[in-house]
């Protein structure tokens, strides 16, 4: 088994080189209009990385004082595997716009955030400090109030249980908040085998909260979308749900399709995977899983996949 992992690495990298930089010569598939316009500049983390029109996650609208625009957050639908808008991509939230980030997380009745930056990384600033850090604390954000009820601490991630408390309606919400400390900036985790086992504990907490709606919940059957963000809500969130749609498609049909995948999610997320080491790590990680589940000889690579092997 290793021998074949070995070669399946050793005969894709070139490959998968190539495969990343054409992808990366794609232009954006549509339009960052509203991202574009002059109040909502400031609501962007990078002025280099804005949200497409198409996929772009609207706020409600709040009341007549507030201009066109206020229903803006740098924020994207995601499709996942056959669930539509499984995930909403969005950047680390800014002080300017945790009022906003709350209120999406309320509106889309989101139950899972997963975080894949820290805080702080060689030091500069990559995220807002936008929920309460420990655990018994509460933040207000607008009208709404945040708990930190506990914390569970784990090897690489933490899981904080948030309750929301919306001071308009009265209702509360408990939302599950990761953050996920071992990913470094400009690169990929240590191991993909930490990430796997990270993307098995959302999974599951994702399922028990779904279930827990029950009736309640009116969308798709997959249930909310999964907030995921790094900083910029690109690179790290695109790797991660990259990842989560190739195995989940690994478990149900026994095969993957990297390069179709990151090409459709960059359709909803433009420039989704910034480098090519983040590409080449679904790669390992899709090894790793099947060698952990005894998958590795039922793994087909879609053509998609072998077509780019031919040195
Ligand atoms: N976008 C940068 C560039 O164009 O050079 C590269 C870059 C990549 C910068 C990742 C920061 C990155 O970030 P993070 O530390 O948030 O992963
Ligand atoms: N303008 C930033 C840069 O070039 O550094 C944009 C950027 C920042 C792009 C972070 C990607 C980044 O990584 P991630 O999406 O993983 O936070």
């Amino acid at each position: 088994v290793h021998e074949l992992v070995e070669h399946v690495k050793r005969k894709k990298k070139k490959g998968i080189y190539q495969e990343y930089e054409e992808i990366r010569k794609e232009p954006p598939a549509g339009t960052f209009d509203y991202s574009k316009k002059l109040s909502n500049q400031i609501k962007n983390r990078y002025s280099d990385v804005l949200c497409l029109d198409q996929s772009r996650v609207r706020l409600c609208e709040l009341s007549d004082d507030e201009d066109e625009t206020s229903d803006y957050i740098n924020a994207s639908f995601m499709d996942g595997y056959k669930r539509s808008n499984a995930y909403i991509a969005t950047q680390g939230p800014l002080p300017k716009t945790y009022v906003d980030f709350w209120r999406m997380v309320w509106e889309q009745m989101v139950l899972i955030i997963v975080m894949t930056t820290r805080v702080v990384e060689r030091g500069r600033v990559k995220c807002g400090q936008y929920w309460p850090l420990e655990e018994g604390r509460t933040e207000h954000y607008g009208y709404f109030m945040v708990k930190n009820t506990h914390i569970q601490e784990f090897h690489d991630f933490k899981l904080s249980h948030l309750e929301l408390y919306n001071t308009q309606s009265g209702e509360t919400r408990e939302v599950c908040h990761y953050l996920y400390v071992s990913w470094p900036d400009f690169g990929v985790p240590k191991s993909a085998s930490a990430m796997l086992d990270f993307r098995e504990h959302v999974l599951q907490r994702r399922d028990a909260a779904v279930h827990s709606l029950g009736s309640s919940w009116r969308g798709p059957p997959g249930g909310p979308p999964v907030v995921v963000h790094c900083s910029a809500g690109i690179g790290r969130t695109g790797t991660f749900c990259t990842l989560d749609i190739c195995l989940s498609r690994l478990e149900d049909i026994g095969t993957v399709d990297i390069c179709q995948t990151v090409r459709r999610m960059r359709t909803q997320r433009a420039f989704s995977i910034q480098t090519w080491d983040q590409y080449h790590f679904c790669y390992t990680a899709v090894i790793e899983y099947a060698q952990r589940h005894g998958k590795l000889s039922p793994v087909q690579w879609s053509d998609s996949d072998l077509e780019t092997d031919s040195e």
